[in-house]
C-alpha cells in the first residue's frame, strides 16, 4: 500500500457543562482527523486529539508535526503485516519521533486503510474471530442525586459495571455515596472507582474501612505511592487499577507489584494502538486486565478504539462512554450505547460518514 495523500482537518468540539474538567481555558475537544489515501483509492481514517492536562503534547504541536509528516510519508510504501501489531509499525515510523497523539492517529489509520483494502473491519483485520460487541462501564458524573439516578437509569438499560469519580470528595462523602450506589445497583452491577492519586493511603485506607462493599470491581489510583498497594490490598482486598501511574512506571516497575489486578490504557495518550495492545498483551501474560479507555475521543476515536476492545476478552466492560459529554461530534450519527454496549458494526469507516461541515482543512 503506497499512501497516495494524506489530508488533515481540524475539529472543535463543543462541550456540556457536565464535561469533566471543563473550564474557561478548555470550553472545547479539540483535534485533528486525517484522512489517508492510498495509491488504490482506498481511504483510512485516524483522530489525533491530545487530552490537555493528560497528554504531555499540545495540539498545535501535534498539528505541526503531522504537517510535516504528510510531506514524508506521500509516495511511502506502508509495510505488510502491520495488523500483526507485533512493532511494525513502530519501527517503520520510528524515524519521525511522533508524539503519542500523533503516533496513535497515524496508527489509526494506517490500519483502517488495510481493513478497508481487504474489506474487513479493523477488529477482523486483527483476528477472524474478533467480537462485534463489546461492553461499556457507564459512567457517572454530577453531585449525588445526579450519580444515584443515572445508576438507575444505567441497571435499568442493561449496564452491568460502573464507574464513578470519587477523588474530588472526602473519604466520608465518598463513601457514603458508593455505599448507596451499591443498593442502587442490587448487586447486578459492578463499581468501578476512580481516586485520580486525589487522597493519600491513610485516606485510602479509612474509605476502605468505612465502605465495606462487595461489589467494588477496582479502585483506579487510589494514591500516588504504589509501593503502599500492596499493603492496600492486604488489608481492604479491593483490587487496585493503574492509569495516570503507567505513564512514568515501566512495566517492569509494577509486574511484581501485589494487589494491582487492572491496566487502564489510553492509546491517544500512551502512544498508539500498537503500544496498547502489547502491553494488554503483556497484562494478560502476568495476569492482569487491561481496559481500553477512552481520552474523550470523538465517536471516530472511539469506534477505533471499540475495535481493538473487539480483540480482548469479552468478559471485560471498556472505558467508552464518553460521547455524552459532546455536544458535537465528528461522525454524522454519533456512536451508540445500547444495553451497556457497543455494536462496532454500526461505523464501517467510510468517510461518506464523517460530518465534513464541522470540520476544517487544515492541509
Ligand atoms: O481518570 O480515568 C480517568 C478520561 C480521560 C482522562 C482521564 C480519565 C478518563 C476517564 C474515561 O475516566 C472514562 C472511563 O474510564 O470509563
Ligand atoms: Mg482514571
Amino acid at each position: 500500500m503506497i499512501v497516495e495523500s494524506l489530508a488533515v482537518h481540524r475539529f472543535s468540539l463543543s462541550l456540556y457543562d457536565s464535561f469533566p474538567n471543563k473550564s474557561k481555558e478548555f470550553a472545547s475537544r479539540d483535534g485533528l482527523i486525517i484522512q489517508m489515501t492510498d495509491d488504490e483509492g482506498h481511504v483510512g481514517l485516524g483522530e489525533i486529539a491530545p487530552l490537555p492536562g493528560f497528554s504531555p503534547e499540545t495540539l498545535n504541536e501535534a498539528e505541526a508535526q503531522t504537517i510535516k509528516l504528510k510531506v514524508r510519508l506521500e509516495g511511502e510504501d506502508i509495510p505488510d503485516n502491520i495488523d500483526r501489531l507485533d512493532g511494525t509499525l513502530r519501527n517503520w515510523l520510528n524515524y519521525y519521533k511522533l508524539l503519542p497523539s500523533v503516533q496513535c492517529g497515524i496508527e489509526a489509520a494506517c490500519l483502517t486503510l488495510k481493513a478497508r483494502e481487504t474489506g474487513k473491519s479493523l477488529a477482523r483485520l486483527i483476528n477472524d474471530n474478533a467480537e462485534q460487541i463489546i461492553n461499556v462501564n457507564g459512567l457517572l458524573y454530577g453531585d449525588e442525586q445526579n450519580i444515584l439516578r443515572q445508576a438507575k437509569q444505567m441497571r435499568e438499560a442493561g449496564f452491568r459495571t460502573i464507574k464513578v469519580k470519587i477523588g474530588h470528595l472526602t473519604v466520608k462523602k465518598a463513601a457514603q455515596l458508593v455505599r448507596m450506589l451499591g443498593e442502587e445497583t442490587h448487586e447486578q452491577a459492578l463499581i468501578r472507582l476512580d481516586v485520580n492519586q486525589a487522597w493519600n493511603y491513610e485516606q485510602a485506607l479509612e474509605f476502605a474501612g468505612t465502605v465495606g462493599l462487595m461489589t467494588i470491581e477496582y479502585i483506579e489510583e487510589p494514591f500516588k505511592d504504589i509501593k503502599k498497594i500492596p499493603e492496600f490490598y492486604e488489608r481492604t482486598m479491593i483490587p487496585v487499577a493503574l492509569d495516570e501511574s503507567l505513564l512514568t512506571r515501566s512495566l517492569d516497575d509494577i509486574r511484581h507489584i501485589d494487589g494491582i489486578d487492572v491496566l487502564v490504557l489510553k492509546p491517544t495518550i500512551l502512544g498508539g494502538l500498537e503500544k496498547t495492545w502489547q502491553i494488554a498483551q503483556f497484562a494478560h501474560v502476568i495476569g492482569l486486565k487491561a481496559v481500553i479507555t477512552s481520552s474523550f475521543d470523538s465517536s471516530l476515536g472511539l469506534y477505533t478504539l471499540a475495535q481493538i476492545a473487539a480483540n480482548l476478552p469479552h468478559y471485560v466492560s471498556y472505558g467508552l462512554d464518553t460521547i455524552k459529554f459532546l455536544k458535537e461530534d465528528v461522525l454524522k450519527k454519533p456512536i451508540k450505547i445500547d444495553n451497556g454496549q457497543i455494536d462496532i458494526r454500526q461505523f464501517s469507516f467510510d468517510p461518506s460518514e464523517i460530518n465534513f461541515d464541522i470540520l476544517k482543512r487544515v492541509v
